[in-house]
């Protein structure tokens, strides 16, 4: 008997071959050639597997054997529509709905419906207008808005939630003087307060700010709230990495990119913030802190933007308190890994590290190594330690992840759901897997 199989999955439900197949991913270790194979062929694997061990591999045949993956994928579109995604319950039937661009899919259907006039853009040649998607209500009217970051260095735009009424939603400018830099810009609470801010560079005053949406109701004013220096390193349309964490432990969460880190004051609404050098590697995407090899010292995760690499990099001091970075290579098998989410999508008390290629990010061109590798999703599964580890569990292979997605629970089950949408289309995988014991 092959470990972790039993003789009840001879008689399989739909919800038990989901488990033979997770058994059976985690059991083997693919080779290279393997991970790009089609996703259709590792399900045959797993009906193959099955038919080995149960049948003997005889009178078993595809058609007998249902087998699914421990996420369900949910084509909301397979158009090019936004490299970003938010979610939300948009229309109060107690449902999460999913936006990307000019678009809303109400769930459980996924039924379109416009936010604003759009079309679908080609993959190979064109960039949407919608880089980056984040939901909240800005005007403190309880009803979910949808936030776009265009292009990069461009002025975002957030989108009025028109409460159940017909036609486009209204569009209002977040701030003419503000371009919206840096390509991973962050929605997340910089000052504690509760409410999510978007933190990113200000590519036309070349600083680091965060907007704080409005906190008094009706209002629409975003307030401009700037950390760093006048060119600062970070700060150009194009930069890459960006995070919030608290690197030195202080309680408060600092400001990080691949050349330093911005120490939190007291008052995180007061300017000028004290930055730190740190070598924190190449180019990436978004920036996690967590203390990976659980030596009370604070490390970094990243992933590359637009080439192969996933890392760690450890705070290392030296006897005198000195600082320095050590990297370490987690996984160097996806490209254009220009996104990511730390969440413990399996309940073992663990942050994973979930990412995914973002498709054809420069197109139909061979700028970005890797373009024309299968669109993968996957999470990283973490075990801490003084060699922590992450092992790579792949969710889908034609989808990938745009400039951010949502690593959410959003069908209410306590399981983490992941919803992308990138120049492959918008999906939803919902999280089929059997939770951990801790
Ligand atoms: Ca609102
Ligand atoms: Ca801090
Ligand atoms: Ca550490
Ligand atoms: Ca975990």
């Amino acid at each position: 008997m092959v470990p972790g199989l039993t003789a009840s999955n001879a008689f399989m439900s739909d919800q038990d071959s989901e488990v033979l197949t997770v058994e059976y991913f985690s059991m083997i270790n693919l080779s290279v050639k393997e991970k790009n194979q089609t996703m259709c062929d590792r399900k045959n694997n797993a009906i193959i597997l099955f038919c080995l061990i149960f049948a003997g591999g005889n009178a078993c045949s595809q058609s007998t054997v249902k087998t699914s993956l421990p996420f369900k994928k949910h084509t909301l579109t397979t158009e090019f529509v936004s490299e970003g995604v938010a979610i939300g319950d948009i229309n109060k039937d107690g449902k999460i709905d999913v936006m990307a661009g000019p678009f809303w899919f109400e769930a459980p259907t996924w039924k379109r419906h416009e936010i604003t006039t759009g079309k679908p853009f080609d993959p190979a040649k064109e960039y949407s207008t919608s880089f980056l998607n984040f939901s909240m209500d800005v005007n403190l009217d309880e009803w979910t808005d949808l936030i776009i970051v265009g292009f990069p260095g461009t002025s975002g735009v957030w989108y009025e939630n028109p409460k159940n009424s017909e036609g486009h939603w209204q569009k209002h400018i977040i701030s003419d003087t503000v371009g919206i830099g840096n390509e991973s810009p962050n929605f997340i609470d910089v000052d504690g307060d509760g409410r999510k801010d978007i933190l990113c560079a200000d590519s036309k005053a070349k600083q680091i700010v965060w907007l704080r949406a409005p906190t008094t109701k009706g209002s629409t004013t975003w307030e401009r709230i700037p950390i760093s220096e006048i060119n600062a390193p970070g700060t150009d349309r194009f930069s890459h990495g960006l995070g919030l964490g608290d690197i030195n432990k202080d309680g408060r969460k600092d400001i990080i990119i691949k050349s330093g880190w911005w120490e939190a004051p007291v008052d995180r609404t007061k300017p000028n913030w004290t930055f730190h050098s740190a070598d924190l590697g190449e180019d990436c995407s978004h920036m996690h802190v967590l203390d990976a090899d659980q030596d009370g010292l604070n490390d970094v995760l990243s992933a590359s933007a637009h080439k192969y690499g996933i890392w760690w990099h450890q705070q290392v001091k030296d006897a005198s308190g000195n600082i320095a970075w050590k990297r370490h290579e987690i996984s160097k098998n996806i490209s254009q890994t220009h996104s990511s989410n730390l969440i413990d999508i399996n309940g073992d008390g663990h942050p994973d590290l979930i990412t995914g290629k973002r498709f054809f990010a420069h197109n139909d061109t061979d700028t970005d190594p890797g373009t024309h590798d299968p669109a993968v999703l996957a999470w990283f599964e973490f075990k801490p330690g003084t060699n922590p580890s992450w092992k790579q569990h792949e969710v889908d292979n034609n989808s990938g992840a745009g400039l951010n997605f949502i690593a959410e629970d959003i069908t209410n089950d306590g399981q983490i759901d992941i919803v992308i949408s990138n120049k492959k289309g918008v999906y939803v995988f919902e999280n089929k897997m059997k939770k951990k014991s801790r």
